[in-house]
């Protein structure tokens, strides 16, 4: 895969169905901006889930800071997600032994492999956890992503413990369709004389996504959507709070005219990117 591919042209040659369609929707409605709502009650989070769905071509949730969860918000969700043409991420990083992850991505509470296109992994337990979730999300269509670097200040996700991620996920390309990273991750973990398989291709989701400020005080680091897709190679940007502020002051005008400048710097990097 170099630098130079479109996502369509990418789409073309991928096999899981939730890279697909998640390819698709970012070509037909030509954002890479996927935009993470942290809130913690549902009326605000299916406001601006509503106001920023347009230039959205994916959702990411943490849908257990919600005081008011219950199945008929996912309805909500789920609505939204087809009014609107984007796909569901829900941030779960399952770590967990292979028996725990597939029961919490299954049932519980949240039930998340019944709505969630795509949902992460923490790499720490080794190969199994891939595989605890696969037996419940693949014969859903459903797609993992692996957390192999963080935009934390002093990750532990880094050298040696990002190459086994990726090698990780080279042994379940079916299933894990990428990488929450800060960079492409292109021909990392390679053993000398091995080489990449001519038809992996994973996506890189990157948080850590922000115009106006460095850093949130909590260890959170920002760059920008050029530095992020144009510098780095990544091909979808995660912006939370860049976008919605402060919930409380909820201001739909505001929310959109931000999401529109996310989604026009995300996709102007993409543009310098594959030019060729
Ligand atoms: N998130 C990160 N960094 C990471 C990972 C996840 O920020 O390395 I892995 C999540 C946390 C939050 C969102 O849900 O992405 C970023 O929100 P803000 O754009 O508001 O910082």
């Amino acid at each position: 895969m170099d630098r130079h591919q479109t996502y369509a042209e990418r789409s073309a040659k991928q096999t899981n169905a939730a890279a697909i369609q998640l390819l698709d929707t970012i070509d037909r409605k030509k954002t890479n901006l996927c935009v993470s709502v942290d809130v913690t009650n549902s009326k605000d989070f299916l406001a601006i889930i509503d106001a920023v769905g347009p230039y959205v071509c994916l959702v990411k949730t943490h849908v257990d800071i919600l005081e008011d969860f219950n199945r008929t918000l996912v309805e909500h969700l789920v609505q939204l997600s087809e009014k609107h043409d984007f796909l569901i991420f829900e941030d779960r990083k399952f770590a967990d032994i292979g028996n725990t992850v597939a029961l919490q991505y299954f049932s519980g509470v949240h039930r998340i492999a019944s709505w969630a296109h795509i949902t992460n992994a923490h790499p720490v337990p080794g190969p199994s956890v891939v595989k605890g979730l696969a037996s419940v999300g693949l014969p859903m269509k459903r797609g993992l992503l692996l957390l192999a670097e963080m935009s934390t200040e002093g990750a532990l996700a880094r050298g040696e413990y990002t190459d086994e991620a990726v090698r990780i996920a080279r042994t379940h390309r079916d299933f894990v369709i990428g990488f929450i990273a800060q960079r492409r991750m292109e021909g990392v973990g390679l053993r000398p004389g091995e080489t990449m398989h001519p038809t992996e291709d994973f996506l890189v989701l990157a948080p850590g996504v922000g115009l106006d400020v460095k850093g949130d005080g909590m260890g959170q680091q920002y760059r920008t959507p050029r530095q992020v897709v144009f510098e780095s190679g990544c091909d979808v940007i995660i912006v939370g709070r860049g976008i919605y502020g402060k919930p409380e002051a909820l201001d739909v005008q505001a929310v959109q005219a931000q999401a529109e400048r996310y989604r026009k710097a995300g996709w102007d990097a993409y543009l310098e990117r594959v030019k060729r």
